[in-house]
């Protein structure tokens, strides 16, 4: 819950902020893309808004979340800093991880975001491995994962929910399911039709709901974290939801027509959490245009900020690297810091 209570008008208003500046960011990250000022892959999760903002806004401020390769949404639900997530995509030194990270790595354990991760199936461990810390420590805390559909038959995932389950440890697993591993259709990888059957190897709870109602999102994953805290285990919850753009940007989408991008656009996370609060006199239509118009400065103000910033040094490439460098990895960041990577590739 912490700052972002849907049970308060307040908290379903900050909410539907948060999906808007999640479609804001990932909007502008499209274009900064195409027009090449991001180096590197960049992975959108316009669509998938209420997923992260549901799961989000049902957890507390100093509670854990793992990500994917798609994880602008989960840190800006997280209540990360776009001007700092602009910053690491476009690679300067005042990104989250100094720029030497990129889309793929933010990363702020102060926050409880405990990293993007381009492993497909990663982020599921470390989330067991947080609450299994938590667990141990004894604090009030659980540790959720977000992971796709394209992740749920890794083994590490198994792995991860095996030892949550058998440990009964605080978290929570949400299963994004957006239809497709890149180019390859749900029902093409799976033999179940609902992803959260999963748990019954576990004897954990598994619950799928409707990703694209932020609503449905944050009931199920509320319920998970009680559940959690109370030290009953982890609950598996499935979030039925479409990524609007391709699997990374560039993408020629060969697997899918326009059409079905366009069937699911009629249940838009955002326009239909916007009417149903409008619909309760939470919010005006007037009231809306501002909010957006306010989203749209702070992105704008993201990207003035991220142009600004420095590029790293070449020296800094092995900072924050390594705990304990190998002697090797320690004499070669030396030279590089001597001579300022003048020398290149003479190792
Ligand atoms: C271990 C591993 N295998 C394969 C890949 C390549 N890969 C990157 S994203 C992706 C698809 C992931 O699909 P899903 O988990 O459904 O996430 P989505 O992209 O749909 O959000 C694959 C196969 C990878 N990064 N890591
Ligand atoms: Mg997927």
């Amino acid at each position: 819950m912490g700052t972002m209570n849907i049970e308060t008008a307040e908290g379903r208003l900050e909410a539907l902020r948060r999906m808007c500046t999640i479609r804001e960011f990932d909007d502008t990250a499209s274009e900064l893309f195409a027009d090449g000022e991001i180096p590197g892959f960049v992975h959108l999760y316009i669509g998938e808004e209420a997923v992260a903002v549901g799961a989000c806004s049902a957890l507390e401020d100093d509670d854990y979340i793992t990500s994917t390769h798609r994880g602008h949404g989960h840190c800006i639900a997280k209540g990360l800093d776009p001007e700092r997530m602009m910053a690491e995509l476009l690679g300067k030194r005042d990104g989250y991880c100094k720029g030497k990270g990129g889309s793929m790595h933010i990363a702020d354990v102060d926050a409880g975001m405990l990293g993007a991760n381009g492993i497909v199936g990663a982020g599921p461990p470390l989330a067991t491995g947080a609450a299994l810390g938590i667990d141990q420590r004894g604090e009030d805390r659980v540790a959720l994962a977000f992971f796709g559909d394209g992740a749920v038959a890794q083994g590490q995932v198994h792995e991860a929910l095996n030892l949550a389950a058998t440990w009964s440890l605080p978290a929570v697993f949400v299963i994004e399911n957006n239809q497709f591993g890149e180019g390859t259709p749900v029902e093409e990888q799976h033999h179940l039709d609902n992803l959260s059957e999963t748990a019954e190897a576990y004897d954990i709870p598994g619950i799928t709901v409707d990703g694209m109602d932020v609503t449905a999102v944050n009931e199920a994953v509320a319920e998970a974290r009680t559940r959690a805290r109370n030290g009953d285990g982890p609950t598996l919850v499935e979030a039925v939801t479409y990524r609007y753009r391709g699997h990374f940007e560039g993408d020629p989408q060969p697997y899918r027509d326009e059409e079905d991008v366009e069937e699911w656009r009629e249940r838009d996370p955002i326009e239909t959490f916007f009417q149903r609060l409008r619909d309760r006199g939470e919010i005006t239509e007037e009231e809306f245009e501002a909010m957006r118009s306010e989203v749209e400065t702070t992105v704008e103000e993201a990207v003035e900020y991220a142009r600004d910033a420095p590029e790293p040094e070449p020296e800094d490439a092995y900072e924050d690297m390594f705990a304990d460098p190998a002697p090797e990895i320690a004499q070669f960041a030396e030279r590089l810091r001597a001579d300022g990577g003048e020398r290149g590739g003479d190792r």
